[in-house]
């Protein structure tokens, strides 16, 4: 009974997740859906990301967190288009449904966006079992969770287009064996781009900064 339960929310989600495909594409904007567990960098991430993809690509931001605007505050910043989603206001869903970020995007005119970032809800597990009519999937991990989790969140890494290795200025400081996650995020995912940077550094951001532009700039021409 359960199982059909969650079979049928699934269902009525990816219909909406196709709905909301077709209305990104008519606007033409490529629409990423970041993903990560609580703390590994998502939004330290998109805050230097904006800032160097101004003025060239013009940028929107739809953040999810169960509680609180900490995100949208931060990344209002940049100047840049953001709207929070608090997903404790319908139950504290740990992920986002299609229908809430269509809810979302609709507070926000994407006439003249080329780029519409989700920064998805902390956690490695339901965000990844949610369609919400993305183009492009971007799983975060940093390099104090350990080596061992894309094979514990197989399906996180399985659905992601490329993964963005995070806070890679400590690895001098941790026991973190760098080539054993290469090695299990291959085993999951082969070809997926894996991009090591630093949020604080930046340093390592110029060829994800390249992938990034490089995607927009397809979806330009779909
Ligand atoms: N040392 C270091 N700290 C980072 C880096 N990226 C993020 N942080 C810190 O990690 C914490 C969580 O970052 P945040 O962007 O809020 O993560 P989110 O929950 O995934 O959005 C904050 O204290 C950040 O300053 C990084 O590259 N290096
Ligand atoms: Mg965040």
């Amino acid at each position: 009974m359960e199982v059909k339960l969650v079979k049928k929310v699934l269902s009525v989600n990816d219909t909406m997740a196709q709905q909301n495909r077709q209305f990104f594409l008519e606007k033409k904007v490529l629409v990423l859906n970041m993903m990560s567990s609580p703390g590994a960098g998502k939004t330290a991430i998109l805050e230097k990301t904006i800032k160097r993809l101004l003025p060239e690509i013009k940028t929107a931001v739809i953040v999810g967190d169960i509680c609180t605007t900490n995100d949208a505050d931060r990344l209002i910043k940049t100047g840049v288009p953001v709207v929070q989603i608090c997903t404790d206001q319908f139950g504290g869903d740990c992920h986002l449904a299609a229908h809430v970020v269509r809810n979302a995007a609709s507070d926000l005119n994407l006439d003249h966006v080329q780029l519409l970032i989700v920064e998805n809800v902390g956690n490695l597990v339901c965000p990844a079992e949610f369609d919400i009519g993305e183009d492009v999937r971007i799983v975060v991990l940093s390099v104090t969770e350990g080596e061992d989790k894309p094979l514990k969140y197989p399906l996180m890494f399985r659905v992601c287009d490329a993964a963005l290795l995070n806070k890679t200025d400590l690895l001098p400081y941790l026991d973190f064996d760098k080539e054993t996650v290469l090695k299990n995020i291959r085993q999951i995912h082969p070809d997926m781009p894996v991009f090591e940077l630093s949020a604080k550094t930046e340093e390592g951001f110029s060829d994800w900064i390249e992938w990034l532009k490089n995607e927009v700039e397809k979806k330009r021409y779909e």
